[in-house]
């Protein structure tokens, strides 16, 4: 296990390199050009600038997160080859820097969802919070309470200028069934896999969060046998995943432990949280200790030193504590994320202890 922390670079995040130094095995950054929009062309001495901030602190630059893919390519128009022309330069220089994974993810429009950024937990911090009732309004709503609630933190896949075309958007996609989205998927990996294989970059798609539909739009990576299929359909070990718990485990019905111990191979990703999700299917983000919430954290952590994962590892959404929300980036403030960490790396440690595996 291999452990990491997303972090969005020089002057985009309170949190520095030197804080996340101090956090215990901590060995590698999760990073990106932020200020790219999908399909802009990345520079290789932007890419080369941000490299070397990470390497100078120790930390290794291996997993981006993420190279957004452009509507065009998921829409599966025909100005789609010259994005992929462009995502395949940008794969070609992020070889150049050490990476080894790219973090993406395939979905319409909204890239992760909350109804809520700040919910109040009985505990008095608060987290990212999800009202299903809620998701039945007007996506025009849910937007502007989101964009709002970010201030003026940027967040990826939530991009205002991209959004603010959202009737454009939606049209767009009217006719992208999830059939159709899968295709186009596939069209995608098929042409860029070869370069990956080349380059040694593995992709790592992440699942579709929450783990169904919203507003009508198609979702197709969020269950054992959607992931399966996508697997299959190119079956080359650089077409991967990011498993992450707290989006697959949005739905009480994906078994967990059992999809990392049967995708394992392919899973060159993992992002680690907790979710509690309520009988009437809301959910909320909650600590990444597994009682805390409805993923069995430790059962998780136990799937993946069983099949012997030496892949990366982050914590993933944090709750905001101790007042932290008023500066840091909703879902990403410093401590709850780092008691991710030491619960992470406790029960990895035990479990290498009692076992004798390393
Ligand atoms: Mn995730």
């Amino acid at each position: 296990m291999n452990m990491t922390w997303r972090w969005y670079g020089e002057g985009n995040d309170n949190i520095t390199l030197d804080h996340i130094r101090q956090i215990p095995g901590v060995m590698g950054i999760v990073w990106s050009l932020h200020h790219k929009v999908a399909g802009e062309v990345w520079e290789m001495d932007e890419i080369q600038k941000v490299a070397d901030q990470i390497t100078s602190k120790g930390f290794s630059t291996a997993v981006v997160e993420s190279v957004n893919v452009h509507d065009d390519i998921k829409i599966g128009l025909p100005t789609r080859d010259k994005y992929i022309d462009i995502y395949i330069d940008t794969i070609r220089k992020l070889a150049k820097v050490g990476v080894k994974v790219i973090c993406y993810n395939f979905m319409p429009i909204f890239d992760w969802t909350r109804t809520e950024l700040y919910k109040e937990l009985p505990d008095g911090s608060n987290a990212l919070f999800y009202e299903n009732m809620a998701i039945n309004e007007n996506p025009r709503d849910m937007v502007n309470r989101i964009l709002e609630g970010a201030g003026e933190f940027t967040m990826p896949g939530w991009e205002p200028e991209r959004l603010a075309r959202l009737d454009e958007l939606f049209a767009a996609y009217a006719d992208v069934t999830e059939e159709k989205l899968f295709e186009n998927l596939v069209y995608f990996l098929k042409r860029i896999i070869p370069v990956c294989e080349e380059v040694d970059i593995k992709m790592a798609i992440h699942p579709d969060d929450p783990a169904w539909p919203i507003f009508g739009l198609p979702r197709i990576v969020r269950s054992r046998d959607t992931i399966r299929r996508l697997l299959d359909a190119v079956a080359s070990p650089y077409n991967g995943l990011t498993f992450c718990t707290g989006s697959l485990g949005t739905n009480p019905k994906n078994d967990l432990p059992a999809m990392i111990r049967e995708f394992c191979n392919r899973i060159h990703f993992a992002h680690i949280r907790n979710v509690k999700v309520f009988e009437n299917g809301d959910f909320i983000e909650v600590s990444h200790r597994g009682r805390d919430g409805s993923v069995d954290v430790a059962e998780v952590v136990k799937a993946y030193h069983e099949n012997g994962f030496t892949g990366y590892v982050r914590p993933d959404h944090g709750r905001h504590l101790w007042g932290e929300e008023k500066t840091c980036r909703p879902g990403y403030g410093l401590y709850d994320r780092a008691l991710g960490i030491m619960y992470l790396l406790g029960v990895w440690d035990s479990l290498e202890n009692t076992t004798g595996v390393k």
